[in-house]
């Protein structure tokens, strides 16, 4: 009797368990519509212009991030409406999936429907894969899909989070062979502008600025969404406490000046803002490849303890 007893605790726990984690893995519905339109680019340190003639995933460049956890299912539509001249296609990097089927091209006036379970954490970028793609990509077809671990001992609570995507602006990207022979940039945009978060080297802009309060831990969640340019990720006047691979805690290094995030590597990194007793301390995150930074790749972080306590929560891990 005992041992029968013993035995249906132990099945009645794995019970408990398996629905424990049904109810952790849920069904995210994500639509999308490809809208081929103008965009403001904040002007340009380095000679772009104003506006950019755009393809992007709803309106906006970059595309809106998509949060789900290790094990959800993503239930996806592309829409691309009869107004479109282009073909779109949506290729998440978190999918395992076919690239002739869910990830084909879609026609103006026709959608696309799949769905994929987010087996693998990390910070993936998805990007429009119609072609050519380089110029999809050039135009502003990409964002992020963030893939919450299960795991977590390893991967302690972020006070705040922040999406920073990098891509390289080409004023001209009809010219597709300058895309390929990475001719002809003009600026780096950080999440669709130039310097977007910097007011120092472009005080006449429309920028904001990250927050945080001092020692906090600040997350960012970081995509090289660039054409063809590795992107050396440094903290200005900071260390990266830690830096999790591919955005996934089972790879994790600590105390590191620089990263060099690949092209199309999405990658998480964590600050650790001073406690100093100043006003406010700032920290710069740059690519240390100078010519992009100068051309716009400079993000100013400002620990302060009357920091907005809305930024790096919800909606906004994403500045404006
Ligand atoms: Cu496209």
């Amino acid at each position: 009797m005992h041992t029968f007893k013993k035995a249906t605790l132990a099945i009645m726990a794995v019970a408990a368990l398996c629905s424990a984690q049904q109810v952790f893995a849920k069904t995210v519905k994500v639509t999308m519509t490809a809208m081929e339109v103008d965009i403001q680019t904040n002007g340009a340190l380095v000679g772009g212009a104003d506006t950019m003639a755009a393809w992007t995933f709803d309106g906006t460049v970059p595309g809106k991030p998509v949060r789900v956890n290790e094990g959800d299912t993503v239930d996806f539509t592309l829409i691309n409406p009869v107004t479109n001249k282009n073909s779109h296609a949506m290729d998440f990097h978190a999918a395992q999936v076919s690239v002739l089927d869910e990830f084909a091209p879609v026609k103006p006036g026709e959608s696309k429907h799949f769905t994929f379970e987010a087996k693998v954490p990390g910070v993936f970028m998805y990007h429009c894969g119609a072609g050519p793609m380089v110029q999809h990509i050039a135009k502003g077809m990409y964002g992020v899909i963030l893939v919450a671990p299960k795991d977590t001992k390893n991967y302690p609570k972020a006070d705040r989070e922040y999406v920073l995507i990098q891509q390289q602006y080409f004023p001209d990207t009809e010219n597709v062979g300058a895309l390929l022979e990475n001719t002809g940039w003009k600026g780096s945009l950080i999440n669709g502008k130039i310097l977007h978060y910097d007011p120092v080297h472009d005080p006449k802009g429309d920028h904001d600025v990250l927050e945080a309060k001092p020692g906090e831990r600040v997350r960012i969640f970081f995509v090289n969404a660039n054409i063809n340019l590795p992107v050396a990720l440094h903290p200005i006047a900071s260390i990266w406490d830690r830096v999790y691979l591919n955005g996934n805690p089972k790879n994790t290094l600590y105390g590191m000046q620089t990263y060099n995030v690949a092209v199309a590597e999405g990658v998480t990194l964590d600050i650790v803002t001073p406690v100093n007793g100043k006003p406010a301390t700032g920290i710069a995150i740059v690519d240390h490849a100078m010519g992009a930074a100068l051309r716009g790749a400079i993000s100013v972080l400002v620990s302060k303890p009357d920091a907005d306590p809305k930024k790096g929560h919800g909606e906004m891990i994403i500045l404006k």
